[in-house]
């Protein structure tokens, strides 16, 4: 199976500079049927094999599939574990419909190593996405939404203090502002270790009008730091339309203030998420500075938990007088849910002779059932006890003043 293979006009596309594997990229970006600007361009690279999505091998680009899956049967069983156990003690952001972002930045990292090599991933209050993408053990995350003692942080964190620093996946945060800077503070240290790595920080639409959004991208640029910060806009922060704290439609524009590349994204594609995630690493990771990427993209499920939702359903719709959860038309939703990051990978995929639907049938069911497995074998789990609560939150000892040269 090949999707390489093109008899387009090779020609014509190379004399306006764009490589092959360029073009390739515009005809995805017109498959998704995506509004897609950049609001200052990147150079245009290089026949570099994996450069563009379209380039990958088939293995790396199925595995995408697979994460994608993963993160949304996640999420579709914590939702349905939400509305039917009474015992369930999580409080959850839920991430369905925005999983081709975290799936599309994290395949451009690299995710071993430790945390002295990996790339870093600095997350928010919804963090499951970013995680798995990033290749945190399910179970152990599962068994930390719950609080229980073997979760993945001891039981002590739940969902918005996740952590495994052992992928590079540095944590979930509670707080709306905070995230960025520290991001930017741990690529400082890269840079003065002379370290390869790269730090991503996600951030929603929300953390726009934060003074950490910018004192975040202006230390970066003026650090030329290896730095990417990625912007989740799914038009809402909690109830509010990002119109209520932006002053432009597109928050890369912000990018222009900071003199560096801001680029818009379809954020149900993985592939272009994919495309411009590889271009802004590769670009940190040669000391070139940071970048903004902004993706467009929607949650299905309300600001946390999942009023309006029904077990066995993907999506929260109606008004739910307990919450908060009529604060978007039901059919923005819908028209949302048309155009789901799932088939849009798998069609891709289809299209591009990678998969068929067989073989995405059967990866679907697999990530379901590791799913169902995960969430069973926190159930088991003992709970942490909270007289402990305390514990591992404060370091006894000194830290040296000056810990380089
Ligand atoms: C400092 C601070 N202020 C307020 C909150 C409450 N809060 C939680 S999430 C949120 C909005 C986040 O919006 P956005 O960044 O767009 O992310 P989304 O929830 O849409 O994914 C707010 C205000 C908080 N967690 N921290």
């Amino acid at each position: 199976m090949s999707h390489h293979a093109s008899n387009d006009r090779e020609d014509e596309t190379e004399e306006r500079g764009f490589s092959p594997s360029r073009r390739n990229f515009l005809k995805t970006a017109a498959f998704a049927g995506a509004a897609v600007s950049l609001t200052s361009s990147f150079a245009y690279a290089n026949g570099e094999i994996g450069f563009w999505a379209k380039d990958l091998p088939d293995e790396k680009l199925i595995d995408m599939y697979t994460t994608i899956l993963r993160i949304r049967w996640y999420e579709r069983t914590c939702v349905d574990k939400m509305l039917t156990d009474p015992d369930y003690r999580g409080y959850n952001h839920f991430y369905a419909g925005q999983e081709a972002v975290a799936t599309g930045v994290s395949a451009a990292l690299n995710n071993t190593g430790g945390v002295m090599e990996a790339d870093l991933v600095y997350s928010t209050h919804r963090p499951s996405g970013h995680a798995i993408a990033k290749t945190v053990d399910v179970k152990k995350m599962a068994a930390e939404y719950d609080f229980r003692a073997t979760g993945l942080n001891g039981g002590y964190g739940g969902e918005m203090h996740i952590a495994d620093s052992s992928v590079g996946f540095m944590g979930a945060d509670g707080m709306i502002g905070p995230g960025p800077v520290m991001a930017t503070g741990s690529a400082f240290a890269i840079r003065a270790r002379g370290s390869k790595q790269v730090v991503v920080n996600f951030g929603g639409d929300g953390t726009y009008a934060t003074p950490a959004f910018h004192s975040a991208l202006n230390n970066a640029t003026i650090l030329k730091l290896p730095f990417v910060y990625v912007v989740e806009n799914n038009l809402y922060h909690q109830y509010a339309h990002y119109s209520y704290s932006t002053p432009m439609e597109d928050i890369a524009e912000a990018a222009k203030t900071y003199r560096i590349p801001g680029v818009v994204v379809d954020g149900q594609d993985v592939f272009q998420v994919y495309n411009a995630a590889k271009e802004a690493v590769d670009r940190a990771r040669a000391g070139e500075g940071p970048t903004l990427i902004e993706a467009k993209t929607y949650r299905y499920y309300n600001h946390w938990g999942a009023p309006g939702a029904k077990p066995g359903e993907l999506g929260a719709f109606g008004y739910d007088p307990l919450a908060i959860s009529s604060f978007r038309p039901e059919r923005e939703v819908r028209a949302w849910m048309q155009r789901d990051p799932v088939d849009i990978c798998r069609n891709t995929l289809i299209s591009w002779e990678v998969l068929d639907g067989a073989k995405a049938e059967e990866i679907e069911a697999a990530a379901k059932q590791e799913m169902i497995e995960a969430f069973a074998w926190a159930d088991e789990q003992p709970f942490c006890n909270p007289e402990d609560g305390l514990k591992n939150v404060f370091v006894e000892g000194t830290v040296p003043a000056r810990q380089f040269g």
